[in-house]
């Protein structure tokens, strides 16, 4: 079977941080002047007051810090809550892709190989600025790569679920050399305005190469040893925003058309499922978890990530074996894992055993077991 390797990664990382302080203080002004605003109909008991949001809170539930975001200024605004972004010409690169092309030329760099090298580019992210053309297709001319490219989007797991369909494209011969980009703008598709989930996202892109081991020229390399993915429906992470919205006559700006969630719920159902997806993945390969030097775990909750490497090695597991950017980046929806892996692989010596592995809406679980070269 062809030997199939991961040889660099990139990271586009946004120009603005907004601080837990920053983003509870607007959200607080936000509350006040709604607060104001339907004074007597909350003095009437016909509505509820909002409910102010807590550092404190954030802090402790989740073990997010701070995140960088593309646009602050709009987010932090307490009458307008949500990012602002100028709308491009048909003949300006968007968004998605211009971030895309950035963390890619980085991969492509950290590989030692030239854009005109890339045969297949696949855009995975959580939410895609447009139908068509493919974000991945105008990144594939952004960096002039040949061969093919699509968008594909399986949430919080749609790196790994990419990264699976670019080791069976270049097993398969259909693919030499895969650009796979995770472009989350998930400042754009969060509702600021929710106390429960205001605080959990932010913006970022990752990008891989994924190449034959026998064209690899990288000094950093990481055999793929094997993928597993596994979904199993779920309403507890949901997104209505879709193209049928106009046709169903359905509010645009209604609650249900950004994300929302029921953390609780998740913690609870995507922990255990999440270790046992990685323990029976390791098992098929004959490696014991204790074995595996380091898991890059998806980045939603610290707590999560302590109770899958407990359930796994049995023992509180430091930093050291699963870090965490969470605190720095927040949730990156399917970025997180591979940001973990982008800064926390250099030290490792060659025969380390390591675990990439999401989990998310869907729900969804990818796991990715590599090898240091
Ligand atoms: N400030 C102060 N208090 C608060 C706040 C706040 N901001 N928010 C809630 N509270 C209060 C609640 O009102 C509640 O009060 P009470 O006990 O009086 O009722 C109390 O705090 C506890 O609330 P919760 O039970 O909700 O708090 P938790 O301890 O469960 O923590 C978390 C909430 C942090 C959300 C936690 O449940 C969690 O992290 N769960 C896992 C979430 C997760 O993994 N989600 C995955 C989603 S992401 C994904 O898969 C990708 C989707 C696609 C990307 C979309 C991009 C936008």
């Amino acid at each position: 079977m062809t030997s199939v390797v991961i040889s660099g990664t990139g990271l586009y990382r946004p120009p603005h941080v907004i601080t837990n302080a920053e983003l509870v203080e607007a959200f607080n002004a936000y509350a006040a002047l709604q607060n104001e605003k339907h004074a007597a109909a909350i003095a009437a008991g016909e509505r509820a007051p909002i409910v102010p949001s807590s550092v404190e809170f954030i802090e402790k539930a989740s073990g997010i810090q701070r995140r960088y975001v593309i646009d602050k200024e709009g987010v932090l605004d307490p009458t307008r809550m949500y990012p602002r972004f100028a709308e491009r010409p048909d003949d300006q690169i968007s968004l998605m892709a211009e971030i895309g092309a950035d963390a890619a030329r980085q991969a492509l760099a950290a590989a030692g190989k030239t854009g005109a090298q890339v045969d297949m580019v696949l855009c995975a992210a959580a939410n895609m600025q447009r139908a068509y053309p493919a974000m991945a297709i105008e990144i594939q001319q952004a960096i002039g790569a040949g061969g093919y490219g699509f968008d594909m989007n399986v949430a919080c797991s749609s790196a790994t679920f990419a990264l699976e369909q670019a080791v069976n494209a270049v097993r398969a011969g259909t693919a030499n050399c895969v650009l796979i980009v995770n472009p989350e703008i998930t400042s754009a598709h969060l509702e600021w305005r929710d106390r429960d989930c205001h605080f959990i996202f932010g913006d970022v892109c990752t990008a891989l190469i994924v190449e034959r081991a026998d064209t690899a020229t990288s000094a950093d390399q990481w055999e793929v040893l094997g993928t597993k993915l596994a979904t199993q429906f779920s309403n507890n992470i949901r997104n209505n925003f879709g193209f049928m919205n106009r046709s169903e006559d359905s509010d645009p700006n209604a609650r249900d058309k950004t994300f929302r969630q029921e953390g609780r719920k998740i913690f609870k159902e995507v922990v255990p499922m999440a270790a046992a997806h990685i323990e029976g993945h390791l098992a098929s390969l004959g490696i014991e978890p204790s074995a595996v030097r380091r898991y890059w775990l998806h980045q939603a909750n610290v707590g999560m990530n302590h109770l899958v490497v407990k359930k796994l090695v049995g023992q509180e597991a430091g930093s050291d074996v699963a870090p965490l950017i969470l605190d720095e980046y927040a949730n990156t929806a399917s970025a997180g894992s591979i940001i973990a892996f982008h800064e926390h692989h250099a030290d490792l010596p060659a025969g380390s055993l390591g675990v990439v592995c999401s989990f998310g809406a869907g729900y969804s679980v990818g796991s990715v077991v590599v090898r240091r070269k």
